[in-house]
């Protein structure tokens, strides 16, 4: 059974043209015009683009006590909806846990997937274990990346000698280390000054989680890796203080990739001076919403191709989870939603505005993550033998966002009111037709793994340090005798 997405412009990374798509088996299997099928898709009007991918969420995911309120269903129909057709996740063993007994926790929750997903495997502790699962988790797990975090002390961070090591085994096995950058050090201390203060409000997880902090983890961290010999990926870079980093990293040639959230990009940080205390503890993440200075800095980072990826972190909590940090911000869980709502937003934002043009949507919400993934071309593109995760892109429709009608399983959404334009017509999950004319198709377990194979070549560091730390022995003739 064919299908044809007709009538419509692709528009990909690097161009834009007026063709049909013929879908066959969940790939696409011709490009070109008049093209004819069983089950016809229009397109007029609009855009044909590869389906997003979100880089970075976290589905039912235990954390600061609780669960993450959207499951694999409930956050996968929440991306499709939105046009985002893959996304990855993290699977986390606790301190000590088996890597591998993690994964198989993880694959259960997402049998229940309406979209295709990957995973990033965190590392949360270090020894022979990991370091021997590793090596499993690349090679025959289909998991080609590592998260650390660099704060959360006492629950998930890593500290310096653990990276390296971690680090240094990426290097080894073809795999990408990630960094959640802030120094958890300083943010603890942080806390406990201003609790001591009697700044228990969520204003004060802002004052705890400072640019500096976030800047200065991630020139740690973009040093450890080069030292390792490995690339590095930073998520939700939200600052000028780390996108300088990053730019002069790979100014030195090191492959260190940076990703904004659309949360960062659009929200400031006056939310949390909002006098409800519900509104203000809703937006609670880290990084925290920061000014306008830094949403210029990663706005300008996207179109000069010094960041790479659009993504959501989307962790999303109820407010009566939010409620558990009601004496003390330490304890609302960090996080929020943005799958339903990121290319809508970055569209709106970006593209209406002009700040990216229509291929560096698709580059930053598809493409480049595809590529420094290697999931690329069997997703992120629109090329025959790809799978057919595509968003046919309206760009006249306009909603206005609103919890009452989203897929999320909150009961709010950070961007209420906000009114967007260009929307999915339709979004095609391999083939299948997972959302038409804002209609939910979505089907519960459609949705597959995806295995990534390792990198061929990441262990070459480019870094112009690297000569630095080649060690080679010094042959001395004439040692003096003792006594000398
Ligand atoms: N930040 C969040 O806000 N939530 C999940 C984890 C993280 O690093
Ligand atoms: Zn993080
Ligand atoms: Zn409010
Ligand atoms: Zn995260």
């Amino acid at each position: 059974m064919t299908t044809i997405i007709k009538n419509g412009t692709i528009v990909t990374a690097d161009l834009t043209y007026k063709a049909d798509v013929k879908i066959d088996g969940g790939l696409i299997i011709e490009i070109g015009p008049d093209l004819s099928g069983a089950t016809v898709l229009d397109a007029t009007g609009c855009y044909v683009m590869p389906g997003g991918i979100d880089p970075h969420v976290h589905l039912e995911m235990p954390f600061m006590g609780t669960y993450s309120a959207d499951d694999f269903e409930s956050g996968t129909r929440a991306a499709l909806s939105g046009g985002t057709t893959m996304v990855v996740d993290f699977c986390l063993p606790e301190p000590g846990q088996s890597l591998l007994d993690a994964l198989n926790r993880w694959d259960n929750k997402a049998t229940r997937a309406t979209s295709d997903y990957a995973f990033h495997m965190a590392v949360t502790w270090w020894g022979e274990q990991v370091f021997n699962e590793m090596k499993t988790i690349v090679q025959d797990k289909g998991i080609n990346s590592f998260k650390h975090f660099m704060a959360y002390k006492g629950a998930l961070m890593v500290n310096d000698d653990e990276m390296f090591a971690s680090f240094s085994r990426c290097a080894e096995l073809g795999a990408l280390p990630m960094v959640h950058a802030e120094n958890g050090d300083i943010v603890a201390q942080m806390q406990a000054k201003l609790l001591a203060e009697g700044n228990n409000g969520p204003e004060a997880h802002a004052y705890s989680r400072p640019a500096s902090v976030e800047g200065e983890a991630t020139n740690r961290a973009i040093i450890i890796a080069d030292m390792a010999g490995a690339p590095l990926y930073v998520v939700h870079t939200s600052c000028e203080q780390a996108h300088e980093a990053i730019r002069r990293a790979r100014q030195n040639g090191m492959r260190v990739y940076g990703e904004p959230l659309i949360q960062h990009l659009i929200l400031d940080e006056s939310e949390y001076a909002n006098l409800d205390w519900v509104h203000a503890a809703r937006r609670v993440m880290s990084p925290p919403f920061r000014n306008k200075q830094h949403q210029d800095s990663l706005w300008a980072g996207l179109a000069a191709g010094s960041l790479q990826c659009v993504a959501t972190d989307h962790c999303a909590f109820t407010t009566e989870q939010k409620r558990n940090g009601i004496d003390d911000f330490t304890k609302i869980p960090n996080g929020t939603g943005g799958l339903e709502d990121r290319l809508p937003l970055l569209w709106t934002h970006g593209v209406v505005t002009g700040r990216l043009t229509m291929n560096e949507f698709v580059a930053v919400t598809s493409t480049n993550i595809a590529k420094i993934l290697n999931l690329y071309p069997k997703k992120g593109a629109i090329l025959v033998g790809s799978d057919a995760d595509i968003v046919v892109w309206d760009p006249k429709l306009e909603k206005t966002i609103t919890a009452k009608n989203q897929q999320s399983a909150i009961d709010y959404n950070v961007f209420e009111g906000q009114t967007v334009r260009g929307l999915p017509r339709f979004t095609v999950s391999r083939g299948v037709v997972a959302i038409e004319e804002g209609t939910v198709k979505t089907r519960e377990g459609h949705g597959r793994f995806v295995a990534r194979d390792p990198y061929p070549a990441v262990s070459k560091a480019l870094s112009t340090w690297k000569e630095l730390v080649a060690p080679r022995k010094v042959e001395r003739t004439g040692i003096p005798a003792s006594g000398v």
